[in-house]
Protein backbone atom coordinates (compact mmCIF):
# COMPACT_ATOMS: atom_id res chain seq x y z
CA UNK A 1 0.00 0.00 0.00
CA UNK A 2 1.39 3.30 -1.44
CA UNK A 3 0.26 6.83 0.14
CA UNK A 4 1.93 10.38 -1.43
CA UNK A 5 2.15 13.03 0.76
CA UNK A 6 2.20 16.09 -1.18
CA UNK A 7 1.66 19.90 -1.14
CA UNK A 8 0.55 20.92 -5.08
CA UNK A 9 3.35 22.47 -7.34
CA UNK A 10 5.86 21.76 -4.49
CA UNK A 11 8.91 19.09 -4.89
CA UNK A 12 6.09 15.98 -4.23
CA UNK A 13 4.88 17.23 -7.91
CA UNK A 14 7.63 14.92 -9.39
CA UNK A 15 6.56 11.61 -7.68
CA UNK A 16 2.97 12.88 -8.38
CA UNK A 17 3.95 12.33 -11.65
CA UNK A 18 5.69 9.51 -11.82
CA UNK A 19 2.89 7.53 -9.60
CA UNK A 20 0.38 8.40 -12.46
CA UNK A 21 3.27 7.48 -15.12
CA UNK A 22 3.28 3.88 -13.55
CA UNK A 23 -0.36 3.36 -12.98
CA UNK A 24 0.29 2.71 -9.35
CA UNK A 25 -2.85 2.33 -6.91
CA UNK A 26 -1.93 4.86 -4.12
CA UNK A 27 -3.73 7.16 -1.53
CA UNK A 28 -2.56 11.00 -2.71
CA UNK A 29 -2.60 13.34 1.02
CA UNK A 30 -2.34 16.93 -0.11
CA UNK A 31 -0.32 18.75 2.68
CA UNK A 32 -1.60 22.67 3.24
CA UNK A 33 1.40 24.93 3.63
CA UNK A 34 -0.87 27.54 5.08
CA UNK A 35 -2.57 25.30 7.56
CA UNK A 36 0.83 24.36 8.27
CA UNK A 37 0.09 20.69 8.03
CA UNK A 38 3.53 20.01 7.37
CA UNK A 39 4.65 20.97 11.16
CA UNK A 40 1.67 18.85 12.80
CA UNK A 41 3.11 16.65 14.74
CA UNK A 42 1.82 13.52 13.49
CA UNK A 43 3.12 14.51 10.03
CA UNK A 44 6.64 15.02 11.59
CA UNK A 45 6.86 11.97 12.99
CA UNK A 46 7.07 10.04 9.22
CA UNK A 47 9.12 13.34 7.91
CA UNK A 48 11.08 14.97 10.59
CA UNK A 49 12.21 17.61 8.23
CA UNK A 50 8.31 18.58 7.82
CA UNK A 51 8.58 18.81 4.05
CA UNK A 52 7.00 17.20 0.90
CA UNK A 53 7.24 14.44 -0.56
CA UNK A 54 7.01 11.66 1.63
CA UNK A 55 5.98 8.01 0.39
CA UNK A 56 4.39 5.94 2.81
CA UNK A 57 5.21 2.02 1.36
CA UNK A 58 2.76 0.17 3.57
CA UNK A 59 3.68 2.76 6.16
CA UNK A 60 7.56 2.76 6.10
CA UNK A 61 8.00 6.04 5.22
CA UNK A 62 10.14 6.94 2.37
CA UNK A 63 11.75 10.75 1.91
CA UNK A 64 13.60 12.92 -1.15
CA UNK A 65 12.40 13.33 -4.38
CA UNK A 66 15.45 11.41 -5.86
CA UNK A 67 14.86 8.13 -3.21
CA UNK A 68 11.12 7.95 -4.38
CA UNK A 69 11.18 8.40 -8.02
CA UNK A 70 14.12 5.77 -7.81
CA UNK A 71 11.74 3.00 -5.87
CA UNK A 72 8.81 4.07 -8.27
CA UNK A 73 10.98 3.43 -11.06
CA UNK A 74 12.67 0.78 -10.19
CA UNK A 75 9.17 -1.25 -8.67
CA UNK A 76 7.59 -0.74 -11.98
CA UNK A 77 10.37 -1.90 -14.93
CA UNK A 78 7.62 -2.09 -17.27
CA UNK A 79 6.91 0.90 -17.38
CA UNK A 80 10.58 2.12 -18.62
CA UNK A 81 11.26 4.95 -16.42
CA UNK A 82 14.79 3.87 -15.07
CA UNK A 83 17.79 3.22 -17.00
CA UNK A 84 18.86 -0.71 -16.69
CA UNK A 85 20.80 -1.24 -19.46
CA UNK A 86 24.05 -0.82 -17.66
CA UNK A 87 25.25 0.12 -14.73
CA UNK A 88 27.03 3.57 -16.27
CA UNK A 89 23.59 4.70 -17.18
CA UNK A 90 22.11 3.99 -13.72
CA UNK A 91 24.79 6.21 -12.45
CA UNK A 92 24.19 9.29 -15.08
CA UNK A 93 21.06 8.75 -13.95
CA UNK A 94 22.61 9.63 -10.27
CA UNK A 95 24.63 12.11 -10.96
CA UNK A 96 21.38 14.08 -12.83
CA UNK A 97 19.01 13.15 -9.70
CA UNK A 98 22.29 14.69 -7.42
CA UNK A 99 22.93 17.88 -9.58
CA UNK A 100 18.54 18.41 -9.80
CA UNK A 101 18.15 18.05 -5.53
CA UNK A 102 21.78 19.70 -4.81
CA UNK A 103 22.25 22.66 -7.56
CA UNK A 104 18.76 23.04 -9.07
CA UNK A 105 16.71 23.05 -6.83
CA UNK A 106 18.42 24.93 -3.44
CA UNK A 107 18.97 27.63 -6.32
CA UNK A 108 15.75 29.10 -6.57
CA UNK A 109 16.15 29.98 -2.57
CA UNK A 110 19.18 31.74 -3.43
CA UNK A 111 17.22 34.07 -6.16
CA UNK A 112 16.11 34.45 -9.66
CA UNK A 113 19.98 34.78 -10.94
CA UNK A 114 21.35 31.72 -9.26
CA UNK A 115 17.95 29.54 -11.05
CA UNK A 116 18.91 30.65 -14.25
CA UNK A 117 22.48 29.98 -13.58
CA UNK A 118 21.59 26.69 -12.52
CA UNK A 119 19.08 26.06 -15.44
CA UNK A 120 22.25 27.19 -17.61
CA UNK A 121 24.14 24.09 -16.81
CA UNK A 122 21.53 21.76 -16.85
CA UNK A 123 20.71 23.33 -20.60
CA UNK A 124 24.37 22.69 -21.35
CA UNK A 125 24.27 19.18 -19.82
CA UNK A 126 21.27 18.60 -21.95
CA UNK A 127 23.28 19.08 -25.13
CA UNK A 128 20.60 19.42 -27.10
CA UNK A 129 19.08 15.88 -26.71
CA UNK A 130 15.80 15.52 -26.09
CA UNK A 131 15.95 13.47 -22.84
CA UNK A 132 18.84 13.88 -20.02
CA UNK A 133 19.67 9.77 -20.87
CA UNK A 134 18.67 8.13 -23.53
CA UNK A 135 14.94 7.60 -23.07
CA UNK A 136 12.24 9.18 -20.98
CA UNK A 137 12.99 8.44 -17.55
CA UNK A 138 12.23 9.90 -13.51
CA UNK A 139 15.46 12.31 -14.40
CA UNK A 140 13.16 14.10 -17.09
CA UNK A 141 10.24 13.82 -14.32
CA UNK A 142 12.24 15.26 -11.72
CA UNK A 143 14.18 18.17 -14.07
CA UNK A 144 10.56 19.01 -15.61
CA UNK A 145 9.24 19.57 -12.06
CA UNK A 146 11.55 22.85 -11.45
CA UNK A 147 11.37 23.62 -14.84
CA UNK A 148 7.93 24.02 -14.70
CA UNK A 149 8.58 26.57 -11.44
CA UNK A 150 11.05 28.76 -12.88
CA UNK A 151 8.19 29.09 -16.26
CA UNK A 152 5.67 29.55 -13.83
CA UNK A 153 7.78 32.37 -11.70
CA UNK A 154 9.73 33.68 -14.64
CA UNK A 155 8.05 33.13 -18.06
CA UNK A 156 11.51 33.19 -19.79
CA UNK A 157 11.02 33.24 -23.16
CA UNK A 158 11.72 29.52 -25.56
CA UNK A 159 14.78 30.92 -26.79
CA UNK A 160 16.36 31.20 -23.12
CA UNK A 161 17.07 27.80 -23.14
CA UNK A 162 15.79 26.03 -25.93
CA UNK A 163 16.86 22.66 -24.73
CA UNK A 164 14.92 23.01 -21.37
CA UNK A 165 12.34 24.25 -23.43
CA UNK A 166 11.39 21.97 -26.02
CA UNK A 167 12.08 19.05 -22.81
CA UNK A 168 9.08 21.00 -20.71
CA UNK A 169 6.48 21.14 -23.83
CA UNK A 170 7.17 17.51 -24.53
CA UNK A 171 6.87 16.35 -20.98
CA UNK A 172 3.91 18.61 -20.41
CA UNK A 173 2.11 17.09 -23.46
CA UNK A 174 1.74 13.71 -21.83
CA UNK A 175 -1.33 12.63 -20.14
CA UNK A 176 -0.24 11.77 -16.71
CA UNK A 177 1.62 15.02 -16.22
CA UNK A 178 -1.37 16.64 -17.93
CA UNK A 179 -3.75 14.65 -14.94
CA UNK A 180 -1.46 15.38 -11.64
CA UNK A 181 -1.47 19.44 -12.99
CA UNK A 182 -5.25 18.92 -12.86
CA UNK A 183 -5.59 17.00 -9.77
CA UNK A 184 -2.94 19.86 -8.00
CA UNK A 185 -4.35 22.38 -9.61
CA UNK A 186 -7.69 21.84 -8.29
CA UNK A 187 -6.63 21.68 -4.67
CA UNK A 188 -5.08 25.04 -5.07
CA UNK A 189 -1.27 26.04 -4.99
CA UNK A 190 0.62 27.79 -1.88
CA UNK A 191 3.48 28.18 -3.45
CA UNK A 192 6.10 30.45 -1.44
CA UNK A 193 7.31 33.27 -3.80
N1 LIG B 1 15.55 17.58 -0.44
C1 LIG B 1 14.11 17.46 -0.42
C2 LIG B 1 13.51 18.85 -0.56
C3 LIG B 1 12.02 18.85 -0.41
C4 LIG B 1 11.51 20.28 -0.23
O1 LIG B 1 12.29 21.24 -0.15
N2 LIG B 1 10.20 20.41 -0.12
C5 LIG B 1 9.63 21.72 0.10
C6 LIG B 1 8.61 22.06 -0.97
S1 LIG B 1 9.34 22.25 -2.55
C7 LIG B 1 8.89 21.72 1.43
O2 LIG B 1 8.28 20.75 1.79
N3 LIG B 1 8.95 22.83 2.16
C8 LIG B 1 8.24 23.00 3.37
C9 LIG B 1 9.09 23.59 4.46
O3 LIG B 1 10.32 23.65 4.28
O4 LIG B 1 8.51 24.01 5.46
C10 LIG B 1 13.65 16.55 -1.56
O5 LIG B 1 14.31 16.50 -2.61
O6 LIG B 1 12.63 15.87 -1.38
Amino acid sequence: MLTLYFAPGASSMAPHIALHEVGAVFEPRPISFSRKENRDPAYLAINPEGKVPTLLIDNRPLTEVAAILFYVARTNSGAKLWPFSSVELEAQALSWMSFIASTIHPARRRGEEHFVQAFRIAEHRMGGRPWALDEYSVVDIHLFRLYWRFVNASHPSPETFPALHAHYERIMARPAVRRTIEIESVIGYELPA
